[in-house]
């Protein structure tokens, strides 16, 4: 397997106006060449105060490359910025290698992990769209099989390449994807209806959404393994949304929804295509946003997933800044005291520390509000009655003709599901 690997060389422009150190850029890029089935043998970095325009680095430095290329057998060329066609073209004429760039190699990742019917669709749409602009900078390699990165669809599909098959391809998947958000309407309704409040992973990809997740669900009686999600020690291990309901310490049920890991750049078209899963998101009560900790570049990190939600409208939703893997903190000899967060609280989903203290977090973060009322539930609503008494402090309990009469205090969204039995 090994001997199989592209080659690759990586390439990156150092702009006057960058926020992100380019080291710390490239190497989250190799990694990310390396979840593709690539191997990185060389970078190349350009300082520059503008790209330029038809061969986004300058052409001596192309031509360099071209030549580190043939010393190293290198296959495939990858630049850490999203190129235009003409880009894309002129920089193969010079270099004779194949050319792909950071949006391609994300799209390229997303289509080895996508599982789910949408997910697959969702990601060859991106693709798509990817493409559409730039078939003059694709040559025939891109239309064979087993091309390698950056040229396979989901389940190794080949892609079009031709604009008018590209175009029905687009409408075709853009339908079926409409019936599909039909199906994950009346899913979503169904939640809602249920009336549990409703708490969203997000948050880097790799940070530990998924373990926390399996950690949480984790209750005293019983825990079915079936119920696991998948955890993996790889970008991107997550593609789709998953659900479990879990339950707080004063007995609350509760929704917890996983989703797709966040990572810097990542292409819009690939967020938008993912909007109907990060939907979950949008309607989320309460967002944990784990972080891990260990990570070197754990600031880029926070600040890449806090401008994603904000373009997921989520800027009034209240945050809990989870900070994962403390069990490996001491070794990454990283401080990360004295860094602004909301809500900060410190954990290791892996051996389990902190938990309680964050399921406590959770409950008091939740945006419910209690209400003191009573409650005459009739003798033929037992069902009623018992899930009272197992979810709440119950304060005084009566037997009347009518039925039993509670006193007790309880949240809003139970207020409105049993609103009848109130007394007014
Ligand atoms: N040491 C340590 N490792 C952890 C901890 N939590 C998660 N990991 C590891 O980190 C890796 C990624 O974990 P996941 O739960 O798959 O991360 P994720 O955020 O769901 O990642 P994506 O789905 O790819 O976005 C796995 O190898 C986990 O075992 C922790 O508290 N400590
Ligand atoms: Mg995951």
């Amino acid at each position: 397997m090994e001997e199989n690997r592209e080659k690759v060389l990586i390439v990156g422009i150092e702009l006057d106006s960058d926020k992100i150190d380019i080291e710390d850029s490239l190497n989250e890029l190799e990694e990310l060449v390396e979840a593709a089935g690539g191997t990185v043998e060389a970078r190349v970095i350009q300082r520059k105060d503008r790209i330029n325009a038809a061969t986004f680095i300058g052409t001596g430095k192309a031509e360099e490359i071209h030549s580190y290329c043939e010393d190293l057998e290198i296959d495939t060329v990858v630049f850490n910025d999203e190129l235009s066609g003409a880009q894309l073209r002129n920089l193969e004429e010079i270099i004779n290698r194949k050319i792909i760039d950071r949006t391609n190699l994300i799209l390229d990742i997303f289509a080895l992990r996508a599982v789910s019917r949408e997910g697959k669709l969702q990601v060859k749409l991106a693709q798509l769209k990817y493409r559409l602009p730039r078939l003059v900078g694709f040559r025939d390699y891109l239309s064979r099989e087993g091309a390698g990165i950056g040229t396979r669809g989901p389940g190794e599909q080949k892609l079009e390449t031709d604009r008018r098959h590209i175009l029905r391809e687009i409408n075709n998947i853009e339908k079926q994807l409409k019936d599909l958000e039909g199906v994950r309407d009346v899913k979503r309704k169904k939640r809602l209806s249920s009336q549990m409040p409703m708490v969203a992973l997000v948050g880097y990809t790799n940070a530990g959404k998924s373990t926390l997740m399996n950690r949480l669900m984790v209750q005293k009686e019983g825990f079915d393994e079936n119920k696991q999600v998948y955890v993996e020690d790889m970008l991107f291990a997550s593609l789709d949304t998953a659900h479990r309901v879990g339950k707080l310490p004063n007995g609350q049920d509760y929704l917890l929804a996983d989703t797709v890991g966040f990572v810097s750049k990542l292409p819009t078209k690939l967020v938008e295509a993912f909007k109907g899963t990060l939907e979950e998101v949008e309607y989320a009560d309460l967002l944990l946003h784990v972080v891990d900790a260990s990570n070197e570049d754990l600031d880029i990190q926070i600040n890449t997933t806090m401008e994603l939600l904000k373009d997921l409208n989520t800027v009034d939703k209240p945050i809990v800044t989870v900070f994962n893997k403390m069990d490996k903190l001491e070794e990454s000899g990283l401080n990360i005291a004295g860094m602004e967060t909301e809500n900060p609280i410190y954990i290791s989903a892996k051996n389990g520390n902190g938990i309680e203290e964050l399921k406590h977090l959770i409950q008091d973060t939740l945006p419910l509000e209690y209400r003191r009322v009573k409650m005459l539930i009739p003798f033929d609503s037992q069902s009623v009655s018992s899930y009272l008494m197992n979810q709440y402090q119950v304060d005084d309990i009566e037997y009347t003709e009518e039925g039993t009469l509670f006193t007790l205090t309880i949240n809003h969204i139970d207020y409105e599901k049993f609103n009848e039995y109130i007394l007014k």
